[in-house]
């Protein structure tokens, strides 16, 4: 069975001060898509950032950054409406008029770290509408156990149409732990024939990356989710943790899916 691998090259909290290799322009983080699509990713998870390297949701860096990435490889697109803490929702959910093929939807509120992440249930509810009347994949972000009892409802609601693509996102702080048990529950309670990778955030990142694949769930990879490729040593690119990603996928007996497979196993009808 293949195993689709999402390179997650720039999240909505680290800086360059984290870890100097993290690509914040939107050259930079072309070229880092593309060295992860040549290593075998099939998806880009993108965070854009300002010429402050301000998390930002401006369209025109999106843009730009999609067409930078275009000119580079084929790899599928996915943007996030997550963005950062501190941009207002309704500047977030623009995103989505770029028709991205995928954009993640957050569908509760939560702390996050320091912060706080504001996802309030009448917005959440209008961008899963506009993404199913665009056309755009959600991508349903599940940080705690209600979280995926918020997504059931959207489905029941007919805001979702099955079969539900999921990340289970561990060890942010406001949300579940970097547990095995903690994904394992959360696996079970998946609406059967659902799609799902892990998103394991620090150090539990290769672990858990791996257990998740080892299940039959997707991958992701990149800086968003660990600065770091072993403790106390930080990770020079995106590269070495995609290549990370791509070799357990390897150790478990996948295979890494192509792009082609990849829009077959996300079920992406456009
Ligand atoms: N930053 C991750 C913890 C999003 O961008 O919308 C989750 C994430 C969600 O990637
Ligand atoms: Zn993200």
């Amino acid at each position: 069975m293949s195993a689709v691998v999402t390179v997650a090259p720039t999240g909505p909290l680290a800086t360059k001060a984290d870890n100097p290799d993290l690509p914040t322009q939107p050259h930079e983080i072309a070229d880092a898509v593309a060295e992860a699509y040549r290593a075998g990713a099939a998806v880009a998870h993108l965070h854009l950032r300002d010429e402050h390297d301000r998390p930002t949701a401006d369209p025109d860096i999106a843009r730009r950054t999609i067409d930078l990435i275009a000119e580079r490889c084929p790899i599928l697109v996915q943007l996030s409406t997550g963005v950062g803490l501190d941009v207002p929702f309704e500047e977030r959910e623009r995103l989505v008029e770029l028709r991205p093929r995928m954009a993640t939807l957050n569908p509760c509120s939560m702390s996050f770290g320091e912060g706080e992440f504001r996802n309030p249930p009448r917005d959440v509810r209008r961008l899963a509408a506009r993404m199913r009347e665009l056309g755009v994949r959600p991508e349903l972000e599940i940080y705690d156990t209600g979280h995926l009892d918020a997504c059931l409802r959207l489905r029941d609601d007919g805001l979702l149409e099955e079969p539900l693509q999921f990340s289970i996102v561990l060890g942010v702080r406001g949300g579940m732990a970097a547990t095995p048990d903690n994904l394992l529950a959360t696996v079970r309670r998946l609406p059967a024939g659902s799609v799902w990778q892990v998103i394991a955030i620090g150090r539990a990142n290769l672990q858990l990356t791996a257990i998740g694949l080892a299940l039959g769930g997707n991958a992701r990879a990149g800086l968003e989710d660990t600065l770091h490729i072993a403790r106390g040593e930080l990770a020079a690119g995106n590269l070495p943790l995609v290549e990370r990603a791509i070799a357990l996928v390897g150790a478990v007996g996948r295979t890494v899916a192509d792009v082609a497979q990849a829009e077959h196993d996300l079920q992406l009808t456009r």
